[in-house]
């Protein structure tokens, strides 16, 4: 199966979310498109949290039409942040549900949204060389902080495309596979985490994440499963 994710791209200066605008024309293009933009005005997270966006990171989306809405996709997007991180590298890991974290801080978040038998959007936010603001400095950070050097930032979309493109094949074809590297990528597996859900705030040791990317909790030697939608959550 040939690559399809950024063999076609739209790079724009600026734009209110890549998110939404990968939205706005998702019926009009190839499944794989790319959009790139060199600044959000409104980056988001999820449940309308916004994302810091100036210039020097690299905001994109991927406009897929998976032959269903799949809450494995998230991993996609991390694995290949992951790898791309390792290029550089940067080593780092999956903070359940959907951070890559490195050196103790988030250096990257995924947003993925669907429209069911339409399209999905799979949105990443990678810091590179931008400057991260002042309130977010404690748990943020930029690849620049650690190469000591400012990345070019179209090689760095290079290597993302190519990692996206080979684990959102293996997403499709064995995503079974997937859930194993995830799960060897997860550093918060075996740790004693508390997981924000709602007003409810629920302590345990993370023992998995499943197949339909919920995070498997002991608590007190009960299971349960959380599911994976608006939920923080911290790690000791
Ligand atoms: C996320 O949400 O982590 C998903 C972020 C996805 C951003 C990409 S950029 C391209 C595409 N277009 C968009 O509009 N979005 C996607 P969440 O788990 O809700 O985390 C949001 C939280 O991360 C915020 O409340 C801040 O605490 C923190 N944050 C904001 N900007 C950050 C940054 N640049 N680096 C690290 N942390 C940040």
């Amino acid at each position: 199966m040939e690559r399809i994710i950024g063999r076609k791209r739209i790079t724009l200066d600026e734009v209110d979310s890549t998110n939404e605008y990968a939205k706005r024309i998702a019926g009009d293009v190839p499944e794989g498109t790319v959009v790139v933009a060199k600044k959000q005005t409104a980056g988001r997270g999820r449940k309308g949290r916004s994302w810091a966006s100036p210039e020097g990171g690299l905001w994109m989306s991927v406009i897929l039409k998976p032959p269903r809405v799949d809450p494995r996709l998230v991993f996609v997007g991390a694995l290949a942040v992951i790898d791309t991180l390792a290029d550089f590298g940067i080593e780092s890991g999956i903070k359940w549900p959907n951070d890559v974290w490195a050196g103790g801080r988030k250096i990257s978040g995924i947003l993925t949204e669907g429209k069911a038998g339409e399209y999905s959007i799979l949105g990443i936010g990678l810091n590179v060389n931008n400057t991260i603001p002042e309130e977010l400095r404690e748990n943020a950070v930029s690849m620049v902080q650690f190469t000591g050097r400012e990345l070019p930032l179209d090689a760095v979309l290079e290597r993302l495309l190519f990692h996206l493109g080979g684990w959102y094949r293996v997403f499709l074809e064995r995503p079974d596979l997937l859930m194993v590297k995830v799960r060897e990528r997860a550093f918060i597996l075996g740790k004693v985490v508390t997981v924000t859900e709602g007003d409810e705030e629920i302590s345990g040791i993370a023992l998995d994440i499943l197949d339909d990317g919920s995070l498997l909790l002991s608590i007190d030697g009960q299971l349960r499963r959380i599911l994976y939608g608006d939920v923080s959550l911290r790690f000791f």
